[in-house]
């Protein structure tokens, strides 16, 4: 038998995608008897308990004030990294986002030199396709990507969006490892309490369309409002619309303005809202650019049929007229179309639901892809 791994994972601890499939990654490894270090800024969002095998190292930096706004977070970071790495006796670091992440590891890596653990980066999305290839990150970003001992991205389009956005040859291996969903976590399982509780008034049959991200300019969230206001019209319906960023306040404006405020719940940001998901009629995700989109595969294994916009790898979770539905972008009534077509016919929904459940059990568990991240690690650390 192979001897467990030493392995540190380094994400952004907020609300969002990436934080969290870090944080699956790495309990999943600890689960396998693997030594699992967390080094963040602070306690990712999802590792609320820390279970045996797994220790979390905080990144600290000095409130000097000359070094405010300095950014000097990444060497904060590497410095970390360079602890750990030597007191532990690292195998793996596994950084996920590129942007300052990917740095840091490099940095890391120069200065622990032959002891260096072995580098593996995960893109998200929009350490790509947006902040990466900004021209105040790109050579560095693009370098720190070259520089990894293996490179990873959830779908396809964002490998493909790596080698031309940052114009590395197709000969540079990028893996796609898919995102992975609990299944045991996220079941189907609807029930009214949870939606009763958000609108005590909720007729019974009344159906609700559900929205989760952190509400920012790329989710589109007005389209998520005008998708809710255009099918309210033909169909009476609510909204809830989980987490919160900077586009909340917009939406609640535009909400007032519409005279549809008060058929809409935003309950902020949620650590448990399975239940939520679970008991919607449809999750609704018009987003600008998605390399994955996490939360509409969490909802598809809810049994949540998810209306989206056609865009990044979004039609590689969300399979177009069987589980789902796919629109151009910022075509609201399109989705709105959709999202009827779903409502008004419970035994076309269910069919939805069904298939739904089956592909995210089918492509999507959580075993299959941590085997993957698993043998990338073994791989590495052998030097094959
Ligand atoms: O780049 C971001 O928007 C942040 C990132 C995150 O941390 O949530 O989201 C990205 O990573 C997720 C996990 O892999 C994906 O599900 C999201 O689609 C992706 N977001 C974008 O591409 C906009």
């Amino acid at each position: 038998m192979s001897p467990p791994l030493r392995v540190a994972i380094t994400c952004f601890p907020t609300f969002g995608g990436s934080g969290m499939v870090a944080t699956g990654v790495g309990l999943a490894m600890a689960e396998r008897g693997h030594r699992v270090h967390f080094i963040a800024r602070e306690l990712p969002v999802r590792l609320d308990t820390l279970p045996r095998g797994v220790t979390f190292h905080e990144v600290t930096e000095s409130d000097y004030p000359v070094l405010q706004h300095s950014g000097a977070y990444p060497i904060a970071l590497a410095s970390k990294m360079i602890e750990v790495a030597t007191a532990e006796q690292l195998d793996v670091l596994h950084v996920h986002y590129a942007v300052p992440h990917a740095t840091a590891a490099w940095m890391a890596r120069e200065v622990l030199g032959d002891k260096a653990p072995r580098i593996v980066t995960t893109l998200h999305g929009t350490d790509t396709t947006l902040v990466g290839i900004h021209p105040s990150y790109l050579p560095m970003t693009r370098f720190s990507i070259l520089r990894s001992d293996a490179v990873t991205t959830p779908s396809a389009f964002l490998r493909d969006a790596t080698w031309s956005g940052f114009n590395i040859p197709t000969s540079v291996p990028i893996d796609v490892i898919a995102n992975f969903v609990d299944t045991e976590h996220y079941v189907p399982g609807r029930e009214r309490a949870s939606l009763k509780a958000l609108f005590p008034d909720l007729g019974e049959h009344e159906p609700v369309l559900i929205h989760v991200s952190n509400l920012r300019p790329v989710k589109r969230i007005t389209d998520v409002v005008g998708v809710f206001a255009e099918v309210h019209r033909q169909l009476p319906c609510r909204l809830v619309m989980v987490g919160d960023g900077p586009e909340r306040a917009p939406a609640e404006g535009m909400l007032r303005e519409l005279g549809l405020a008060h058929r809409v719940a935003f309950p902020g940001k949620q650590h448990h809202f399975v239940k939520l998901l679970a008991s919607a009629d449809v999750f609704l995700l018009p987003s600008e650019q998605e390399s994955f989109g996490l939360a509409a595969l969490e909802a598809l294994s809810c049994g949540v049929p998810v209306v989206a916009s056609d865009v990044g790898g979004i039609p590689e979770v969300v399979r177009h007229g069987e589980t789902g539905f796919l629109a151009p972008l910022g075509d609201v009534r399109a989705m709105a179309g959709h999202v009827l077509s779903l409502l008004k016919d419970s035994a076309r929904w269910r069919a939805f639901s069904l298939r739904a459940r089956a592909d995210v059990v089918e492509r999507f568990r959580k075993e299959p892809a941590i085997d993957q991240y698993e043998s990338l690690y073994r791989r590495l650390v052998s030097g094959a």
